[in-house]
């Protein structure tokens, strides 16, 4: 298989590369045949792009827990109207920061309460030693194995800045009754990918592909509104004078402008792709949603009101 990063990209980025084209595969991040046993599927997925992260596994249909996560980074008045859109459809939804720990305290809450549940059902059949089953599941990236360690208290599962980390699967035990499983991205989604694509590369939920970089620049651009405008304005010492970027190129010269060089060759422009999309991750231009509920394409197969929530669906 051909890797997909810059010409001449590290073997990082390839090895990448197959792992995504294994899991579009559609091999399962969890054997299907413990879908019975599991009762809480916690969805990690990105509140600045919501719909370019969202995957519902028809497996789990019911027992969707759904997490806004990196709230700290996302416009909130976005996030709270996905928070609605969710809630509308019938799902749990909670908004949570990893790295913040922010609405956490909200999850312990919500799986305490199942687990209560869990266990009253168990004391009626006899069965006395009941353990609430959570996974967690999102694309590469995307925050799995941050969330569950910040569950757990201690940094038990791997994590990192790059996709990938996470190549199997894990159990960890977090409470005598709690036990999580940690899995590697999920990517079930091979027709919609490359709609996906621009939307992951800047989050960096995938290696950098110099393919990608015109629409990734053009869709940030084109979700910067004024305020964000005058931040980067301020960021990369643009004169005030400068109208908004009417494109990509336009966008692209503003960097190349500050870093001193022009866009003279394609290592230039990537140059200048990268760190703009750097600075967006680090909240340099304040806190971006490139979706809304509203607008947003949801192409996740499997999003319809989930089973009725009673006991008796434990
Ligand atoms: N600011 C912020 N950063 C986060 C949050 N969640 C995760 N991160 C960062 O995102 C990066 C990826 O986190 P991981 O937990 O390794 O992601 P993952 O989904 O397990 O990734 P894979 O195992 O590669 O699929 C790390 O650098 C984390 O510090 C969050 O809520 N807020
Ligand atoms: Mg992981």
């Amino acid at each position: 298989m051909q890797c997909a990063g810059t010409p001449g990209s590290d073997r990082a980025d390839c090895g990448y590369n197959s792992a995504v084209a294994q899991q579009a595969s559609r091999k399962p991040v969890f054997p299907p045949e413990i879908a019975p046993y599991i009762d809480v599927g916690a969805y990690l997925v990105d509140s600045r792009a919501v719909a370019a992260t969202l995957y519902l596994d028809p497996l789990l249909k019911g027992k969707e827990l759904i997490l806004l996560t990196r709230s700290k980074q996302s416009d909130g008045q976005a996030t709270r109207r996905w928070k609605n859109f969710f809630l509308e459809l019938g799902y749990h939804v909670i908004v949570i920061d990893s790295v913040a720990g922010e609405g956490l305290e909200e999850v312990l809450d919500y799986l305490a309460n199942l687990l209560q549940r869990k266990l009253k059902v168990a004391k009626k059949l006899g069965i006395s030693n009941a353990t609430l089953r959570v996974v967690a599941l999102g694309v590469p990236n995307v925050g799995k194995s941050t969330f569950l360690n910040r569950l757990i208290g201690q940094k038990r599962l791997k994590t990192g800045d790059i996709p990938g980390i996470t190549r199997g699967r894990q159990w960890v035990r977090i409470f005598d009754d709690v036990e999580v499983l940690d899995t590697a991205g999920v990517l079930r989604d091979p027709e919609q990918i490359n709609r996906r694509k621009p939307f992951w590369m800047l989050l960096n939920l995938m290696p950098y592909d110099y393919t990608l970089r015109e629409q990734s620049v053009e869709l940030l651009r084109s979700r910067l509104d004024r305020q964000a405008w005058l931040k980067l304005r301020r960021y990369y010492k643009v004169p005030d004078e400068l109208e908004q970027p009417g494109d990509f190129w336009e966008m692209l010269e503003v960097v190349a402008r500050y870093g001193g060089y022009t866009l003279k060759n394609d290592d230039l422009v990537d140059k200048a792709a990268r760190r703009l999309m750097k600075d967006f991750r680090m909240g340099r231009f304040g806190r971006i949603s490139l979706e809304q509920p509203e607008t947003a394409v949801i192409t996740s197969p499997f999003l319809n009101r989930p089973a009725v929530d009673d006991e008796d669906a434990m």
